[in-house]
């Protein structure tokens, strides 16, 4: 069959609502496109660990703690399902560490802002868990099948991620005059980058019109990114804080609320290496590769010697 009619009959496929599976025919650009998506959605999950991981030995109570565990050992599960959905697209998960150590690929720029107090780790459930909800509920029905199967699982626990940290939030803000200047403190610091977390605009955003073609994204950046905003300035009001943005009002004609300027050239700088924690993070994660080579080395002998013995077995 000739490369158009492959592609015709692949694009009525997407477009009757069906499934591609890794062994079905894709065109090279869908195939690439979701291996970058993939793989920068696993480093997100894995790298989003530090800065949670920071609060581990500093949680105010055991409960607290025991909850925190569980949460980044939860992101850890995430990046684990996602390699995997991007190694049936034909990358080794050796080359997709390889990228991230060398700083070629990318991870989501929230993660380079540092955790200064306990209120952020309540900030991060909230904003950063929320955002990643209302990008990812609509990666479940993506078209390529295992990873829209694995963002069921993802999302579900995320949603759960969400509601702790609003409730921890919610404490902060019905504790002390102190504890709610925290919570306060938090979101002036993160909101901003948490709009950014969904991306550029849509005009500026290379991407977005053949993801939404292929129906890998169902939303745009700016869409989910105002869905986002209606949604936490409400959840905002609840604990009695004050979103930072002088701008933000209800626009009664669009719907939706208006909101101030995002400052872009802050989100490339993150993008491109240079924020607040960009190289801490990187050398977080070569470390952690590093130490890792004698586990890595063990698991590898294991497996050789089973391998030996079975050999023997059928041998015998
Ligand atoms: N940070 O054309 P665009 C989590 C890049 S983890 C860094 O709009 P696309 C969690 C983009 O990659 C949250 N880079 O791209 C974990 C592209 O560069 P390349 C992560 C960004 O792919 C632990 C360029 O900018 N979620 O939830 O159509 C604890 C142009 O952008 C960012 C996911 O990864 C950014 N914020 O759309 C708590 C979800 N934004 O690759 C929570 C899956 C854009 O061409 N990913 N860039 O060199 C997606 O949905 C999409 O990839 C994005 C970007 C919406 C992020």
């Amino acid at each position: 069959m000739k490369i158009e009619d492959l592609e015709k009959k692949f694009q009525d496929r997407i477009d009757a609502g069906e499934k591609i599976e890794p062994k079905d025919w894709m065109p090279e650009k869908y195939r690439k496109t979701h291996i970058r998506q993939i793989s920068q959605h696993a480093h997100s999950e894995i790298v989003g660990m530090l800065p949670e991981g920071n609060w581990v030995t500093r949680t105010p109570t055991l409960r607290r703690k025991v909850g925190l565990l569980a949460k980044v050992q939860d992101e850890a599960g995430h990046g684990l399902y996602l390699y995997s959905a991007a190694e049936t697209l034909g990358i080794s998960r050796d080359e997709m560490f390889r990228q991230l150590h060398t700083g070629k690929a990318k991870y989501s720029s929230i993660f380079n802002y540092p955790t200064m107090t306990w209120a952020d780790i309540g900030t991060i459930g909230w904003l950063v868990d929320g955002a990643a909800i209302i990008n990812q509920v609509m990666l479940t029905r993506t078209s390529f099948g295992p990873y829209a199967r694995a963002m069921v699982r993802i999302c579900k626990e995320e949603s759960f991620h969400q509601r702790q940290g609003f409730e921890m939030i919610l404490t902060l803000c019905n504790g002390t005059a102190i504890q709610k200047e925290m919570a306060q403190d938090a979101l002036n610091r993160w909101w901003w980058p948490s709009l950014m977390m969904f991306g550029p605009r849509d005009e500026e955003s290379p991407n977005t019109e053949q993801s939404v073609k292929w129906k890998i994204k169902r939303k745009t950046n700016d869409e989910l990114r105002q869905q986002f905003i209606d949604i936490t300035v409400e959840q905002a009001k609840v604990a009695g804080l004050t979103i930072p943005d002088p701008d933000l009002k209800w626009n009664e004609e669009r719907g939706h609320h208006d909101f101030g300027a995002i400052d872009w050239s802050e989100f490339w700088r993150v993008v491109k290496g240079n924020g607040p924690l960009n190289k801490e993070r990187l050398k977080a994660r070569n470390d952690a590769w590093d130490n890792g080579e004698w586990v890595r080395d063990a698991a590898m002998a294991h497996s050789e010697k089973q391998a030996q013995k079975e050999e023997l077995k059928k041998a015998v």
